[in-house]
């Protein structure tokens, strides 16, 4: 029996280019849907509202070059920073280090011939840096940052041409950064899209007679995409490691009554095990059948499509876990909270957090094992944490016991999963410098344990600070997990 976190576990963080980086409009990146995602700031951040997504809209926001109420553009200037920033990284000890490329920056126009040099040389630099302190660098090929061009040429991710492009702009970096890159992830929370089309496959809801339809056709043309990418980086570099990626949105029946058992049973399927079975399993599960009967879904597919899913499926299985929900068969009269990407049944077991997301980390040992149990492949988990609102002393200290707290007890959790058994090779949680929010685009939803001196609106120093997590994450990371502190 393991008892504790095995010796070359991967410690380290993660962040998105389009939350970070900044330099939208720099060394040739072209345009991406994040750059024209308007600051979301909602009157009772508890319940989650989506921002709306017509060409009109998009046009409004081209032409708009001004970047205050879009602040994906400026992120945390982490395009300027990155050695400092990783540096301060390392200081925590991280072996790991998860980021992901901005497409729109190696193929400004979606279908150029040639990739952009400099695009390549930046992220080479990036690469470097991680290497030089000892990370693996852990990408993540397409990170919620679709380029604008791909949805308003080819209409995102249904048309089939993009899994071509997607696979021309994967071969040019495993080849670019063969030997140095060992840990990549194909899509970021692929099931995310059938929750937010625009964003996540660029496919927007207008002129379909059926619009799940069509995200679900674009979601097959990623899954495509992820199998022939997968065999593709075998192909380059057999040392290769290709991760698969689901959101997990771990869901519990709101009572032992039979048929809210059922519900929990169709909303694990319908929100996670769908995606997972098809890449790590490498089939469409049978009880999608009757999904996509009932709901006049036809997706079209080639020859060899179903042969390619089968035969590359993901080498480890990662995904992001920020909390837990609940199901219910009748939720008439039950009280909901806002969630990733949607809103919720409200657990009362459990605290939310300031933006109603609902802390569970035994969930989270829930997860491991019943994931491991289904798939029995490596898992990572790929994010997690929880978003504050920090406060920066006058002394330049931050007192963040609450994220502290919220780590310690997913790494107890993290610690059971292990004694059961899970085979668990890494974790980077979300956010390790703060950066701009996906959901909510504010900056002062904080995930970090490096504070950035930065408002919602861009104002600041954007000088970094440790907070107290960081010395904190530093010694669990040195005594591997083994000694988490004392509990207040
Ligand atoms: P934020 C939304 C809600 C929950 C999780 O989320 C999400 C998203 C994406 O919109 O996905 C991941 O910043 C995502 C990250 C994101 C993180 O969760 O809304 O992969 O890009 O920042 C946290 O609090």
């Amino acid at each position: 029996m393991r008892t504790q976190f095995p010796d070359n576990f991967l410690w380290g963080g993660a962040i998105s280019a389009c939350q970070a980086e900044g330099a939208y409009n720099v060394d040739g990146r072209s345009m991406t849907i994040p750059d024209v995602t308007m600051y979301n700031k909602k009157l009772d951040r508890k319940i989650t509202k989506q921002v709306s997504f017509t060409r009109e809209a998009i046009e409004v926001a081209k032409k708009d070059l001004d970047d205050t109420m879009y602040p994906k553009r400026r992120g945390i200037d982490f395009y300027y920073t990155y050695k400092e920033d990783i540096a301060l990284l390392a200081e925590m000890g991280f072996s790991v280090f998860r980021f992901s490329i901005a497409w729109s920056r190696v193929f400004p126009n979606g279908d150029d011939t040639t990739p952009n040099e400099k695009a390549l040389e930046y992220y080479e630099n990036v690469i470097d840096e991680c290497l030089k302190h000892n990370m693996e660098p852990l990408i993540t090929i397409s990170h919620f940052d679709m380029p604008l061009v791909l949805m308003e040429k080819f209409g995102g991710w249904y048309n089939r041409k993009l899994i071509d492009l997607y696979l021309n702009y994967c071969e040019t970096i495993f080849t670019r950064y063969r030997g140095k890159v060992k840990y990549w992830v194909t899509f970021n929370e692929i099931n995310m899209s059938i929750k937010a089309g625009p964003k996540t496959l660029g496919i927007i809801n207008e002129g379909f007679d059926n619009y799940e339809e069509a995200l679900f056709q674009g979601i097959h043309n990623q899954f495509v995409a992820a199998a022939k990418a997968t065999k593709l980086a075998h192909e380059i570099d057999n040392n290769n490691k290709i991760g698969c990626m689901v959101a997990y949105f771990t869901t519990y029946a709101h009572t032992c009554k039979p048929d809210d058992v059922m519900k929990m049973l169709y909303d694990d399927r319908m929100r996670n095990q769908f995606y997972l079975d098809v890449q790590a399993k490498g089939k469409y599960p049978w009880y999608m059948d009757r999904y996509f009967t009932e709901n006049n879904i036809n997706i079209k597919m080639e020859d060899g499509d179903l042969e390619v899913i089968k035969e590359n499926t993901a080498d480890f299985i990662g995904f992001s876990y920020y909390m837990s929900m609940i199901s219910s068969a009748d939720a008439t009269n039950l009280e909901i909270t806002s969630g990733n990407v949607m809103n919720v049944l409200k657990n009362p077991y459990l605290e939310g957090s300031e933006w109603g997301w609902q802390i569970d980390p035994v969930g989270l040992r829930y997860t491991l094992n019943t994931v491991y149990d289904r798939y029995e492949k490596p898992m990572f988990i790929l994010e997690n944490g929880i978003g504050l609102l920090d406060k920066l002393n006058e002394d330049g200290t931050i007192n963040d016991e609450g994220r502290v707290d919220y780590h310690r007890r997913h790494f107890e959790a993290m610690k059971e999963a292990i004694k059961d058994g899970v085979d668990l090779i890494g974790y980077t949680m979300w956010g390790p410098i703060d950066i701009i929010s996906s959901g909510t685009s504010e900056m002062s939803k904080r995930y970090g344990f490096i504070y950035v001196d930065q408002d919602d609106f861009g104002n600041g120093s954007k000088k970094r600070y440790k907070k107290d997590s960081f010395y904190w994450y530093k010694n669990v990371i040195k005594t591997n997990g083994e000694d988490l502190g004392d509990v207040k």
